[in-house]
C-alpha cells in the first residue's frame, strides 16, 4: 500500500532526517521584517539569520513579505509555515538543510493591514529589503525620488495604502516616532543604504517635512554587499528536496555554496550576531561593493547578454566557450579591477579567479535570461560607472563597450518578427520602440538607446569616444557574435 506523501510544513518537522534541521532549536518571536520574499533573500540573509540565532540567540525570526502578488506562492508559503528546503551545489558538493527562520509570511497586495500591523510591531528591530533595483523607485536622472513612477503617486495621494517599498517604509516609520526601525537594502545598487535614504527621505519629506527631518537624522541605513549566486527555482530543485526531505516542498532554493555580506555596523537597536557566523561588520562598504557590482554584476551582464546571443542557456554553459572565457577573464584584469579601490583586505586577482570558478559551476542552472532582465536599471552601475571612469583617465574600455552593444543587440533582436526571446525590463516598450525605430540600421539603434537618458547621462552618451566603442563592438557582433568574442578576447 502507498502512503500519501507528506508536506514540509511545521507540524512535520518531527518526520525530517536530523541532518536536515535541529529541531532542538526553536524559532523565537519576529525581529524583522524582509520585504521581497524571493530567491535571493532565503538563500542569503535568512540563512546568515538563522545561524547567527543558532550560534548565539536573539529574537530574529523573520517576516517575509511578498510584494507583488504570486498568488500560489503565497498559498505555499502559508501551508509550509515559511519552510523551505536549501540546495548548496558545486561540481563536488552536494548539501541541504531546511531553513526555519523565515516563520511568518505575508502577502503585500492582499494583506497590507498585516504588514503594516507587523511593521509596527516594536519589537521588530529591522526591516530588510531585497525589492530589486527597481523597486526603489529611483529617478535615474537625479538619483533621488522619482515622483513621477507611477506606484510613488499612487502612495503620495494614498500614504495610507501605499504599494511600493518606500511608501510603505514611510507609513510604518510614521506609526513609530521616536522608536524607528533599521532599514537595511540587500540589493545591488551603488551604495544602497544611501539610495534607500534617499528615496525614503524625500517621500517622507513631501508628506510631511518634519517627519522627513526626523527619518532623516533618527534612522539607520546601514549599507551592504551581499553575494551568493542563486538561480530561479527548477523542477530538478523540485525532485531533489523532496527525495531529501521526504516531504513535498514546493518552494526549495538551489544556490553556490559561496556566501558572502559585508555589512556596514550601524544599528541602533540591535541586530543578530550575524559576525559570528562569517558576515563582515565593517566601517565602510565601498570598496566591497564597488568589486562585486563591477566584477561579479558586471561580468555577469556581459557573459549574459552574449549568450542569449550566441545560444548558451546558462552561465557554466557559456563558460565553457574558451573565448567568452578568456574575454571575461580580460574584461576583468585590464578593464575592472583597474578602477577598483584597493584594500589590504581584498585581493582583486584572488577574487576575479574566485569568480571566474564560482562561474564555472555546471551543477548550478543559472539560466543566462534570468540575468538578463532589467538591463536598463542593471547596466549603468555594472558597465557604466567603470566605462565613464574609464574615459576620465583616457584608458580604454573596448570589452566594456562590448557589453553595452552586446545588450543593445538584445534589445534588437526582441525586437524582430521572429524573435526568440521576450525582453523583461521596466523601460521594455521604449527599448522595444527604439529598436523598431532603428529598423536594423546599427547607427540607428545605438543614437536611438543613447538618446534614453534614464540610462545613458547624458555627459556620457555625448562624448565621442563612447559612441565610437560602442558602434564598433555592435558592428563586431553583427558580424558574428563568435568571432566578436574572439577579437576582444
Ligand atoms: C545577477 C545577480 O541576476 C543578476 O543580475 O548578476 O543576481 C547575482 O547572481 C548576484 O548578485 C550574486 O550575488
Amino acid at each position: 500500500m502507498q502512503y500519501p506523501v507528506r508536506r514540509l510544513r511545521r507540524d512535520n518537522e518531527v518526520y525530517l532526517p536530523k541532518r536536515l534541521s535541529n529541531p532542538a532549536w526553536r524559532v523565537p518571536e519576529i525581529g524583522i521584517v524582509h520585504l521581497g520574499l524571493g530567491n535571493f533573500h532565503r538563500a542569503h540573509q535568512a540563512v546568515f539569520t538563522e545561524d547567527a540565532m543558532i550560534a548565539a540567540g536573539g529574537d530574529w525570526g523573520i517576516c517575509g513579505v511578498i510584494m507583488r502578488g504570486d498568488r500560489q506562492k503565497h498559498a505555499d508559503f502559508n501551508s509550509q509555515g515559511g519552510l523551505y528546503t536549501l540546495l548548496e551545489r558545486s561540481t563536488d558538493r552536494f548539501d541541504a538543510r531546511v531553513i526555519r527562520s523565515v516563520c511568518e509570511v505575508l502577502a503585500a497586495p492582499q494583506q497590507l493591514a498585516s504588514v503594516l500591523e507587523r511593521l509596527c510591531d516594536t519589537r521588530v528591530k529591522i526591516v530588510s529589503l531585497t525589492i530589486t533595483e527597481k523597486g526603489y523607485c529611483v529617478d535615474p536622472v537625479n538619483g533621488g525620488l522619482d515622483t513621477r513612477h507611477r506606484d510613488i503617486v499612487h502612495d503620495l495621494a494614498h500614504p495610507d495604502a501605499p504599494i511600493s517599498a518606500p511608501g510603505m517604509l514611510v507609513a510604518a516609520l510614521r506609526r513609530r516616532p521616536g522608536d524607528p526601525f533599521t532599514v537595511m537594502s540587500c540589493d545591488n545598487l551603488s551604495e544602497n543604504g544611501r539610495t534607500v535614504k534617499k528615496v525614503v527621505v524625500q517621500f517622507a519629506r513631501l508628506l510631511d517635512a518634519d517627519l522627513g527631518a526626523w527619518i532623516e537624522k533618527d534612522v539607520a541605513f546601514p549599507c551592504t554587499m551581499v553575494d551568493r549566486i542563486t538561480p530561479a527555482t527548477t523542477p530538478i530543485d523540485l525532485d531533489d528536496a523532496q527525495r531529501i526531505t521526504g516531504m513535498i516542498d514546493a518552494l526549495p532554493v538551489s544556490c553556490e555554496p559561496f556566501r558572502q555580506w559585508v555589512i556596514e555596523d550601524t544599528f541602533p537597536s540591535g541586530r543578530p550576531a550575524w559576525d559570528r557566523v562569517g558576515a563582515q561588520l565593517v566601517e565602510d562598504v565601498t570598496p566591497f561593493e564597488l568589486a562585486k557590482l563591477r566584477m561579479l554584476n558586471g561580468a555577469h551582464s556581459t557573459i549574459a547578454y552574449l549568450s542569449v546571443l550566441s545560444g548558451y542557456e546558462t552561465v557554466a554553459a557559456a563558460m565553457s566557450d574558451p573565448d567568452l572565457k578568456a574575454l571575461i577573464h580580460a574584461l576583468l584584469t585590464d578593464e575592472i579591477m583597474p578602477t577598483l579601490p584597493s584594500l589590504p583586505t581584498l585581493d582583486l586577482a584572488a577574487y576575479r579567479d574566485a569568480l571566474l570558478a564560482r562561474f564555472s559551476n555546471v551543477a548550478l542552472a543559472h539560466r543566462c535570461m534570468q540575468i538578463a532582465t532589467d538591463g536598463s536599471k542593471k547596466i549603468p552601475q555594472r558597465l557604466l560607472a567603470p566605462i565613464a571612469e574609464r574615459i576620465r583617465a583616457g584608458t580604454p574600455f573596448r570589452r566594456l563597450a562590448l557589453g553595452v552593444a552586446a545588450w543593445m543587440r538584445f534589445i534588437a533582436g526582441s525586437a524582430q518578427a521572429d524573435a526568440r526571446y521576450t525582453i523583461s525590463d521596466p523601460l521594455s516598450a521604449t527599448l522595444t520602440a527604439a529598436a523598431v525605430r532603428a529598423n536594423g540600421d546599427p547607427q540607428a539603434l545605438v543614437a536611438g538607446l543613447l538618446a534614453m537618458q534614464e540610462i545613458f547621462p547624458a555627459e556620457l552618451a555625448s562624448e565621442r569616444v563612447f559612441v565610437t566603442e560602442i558602434s564598433a563592438a555592435l558592428h563586431a557582433l553583427n558580424r558574428g557574435v563568435g568571432s566578436a568574442m574572439s577579437l576582444y578576447k
